[in-house]
């Protein structure tokens, strides 16, 4: 257990309702992901995935995970991710937001 990584909080927050696009997808964890084997995507509800695929660790805090978003449409999307935490463990899962 320990270097486990659980989601702390995500930007925009799971299930929020957004008036604008937002910039990016942010994920925190509550401890170190392996900058290798992270992976985001964000999908349309009809699977058409969105991101500017360059989902990465932030270079300051090896706790973040970002992907960034073109301006999005109206509509609810998922968000996919998957990291590798400190004691190896795969750890994956999805939250979606609505942007109004
Ligand atoms: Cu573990």
């Amino acid at each position: 257990m320990g270097a486990h990584a659980f989601v702390s909080r995500t930007e925009p927050r799971m299930s929020a309702n957004l008036a604008e696009s937002p910039a990016q997808v942010r994920i925190w964890f509550d401890g170190p992901v392996e900058k290798m084997f992270l992976e985001v995507r964000v999908e349309t509800e009809d699977k058409r995935r969105v991101d500017k695929n360059d989902a990465h660790r932030n270079p300051a805090d090896d706790t973040l995970v970002e992907v960034g978003l073109p301006r999005l449409l109206p509509g609810r999307y998922r968000v996919f991710w998957k990291v590798v935490a400190r004691d190896g463990h795969k750890r994956e899962g999805s939250f979606s937001f609505l942007v109004k």
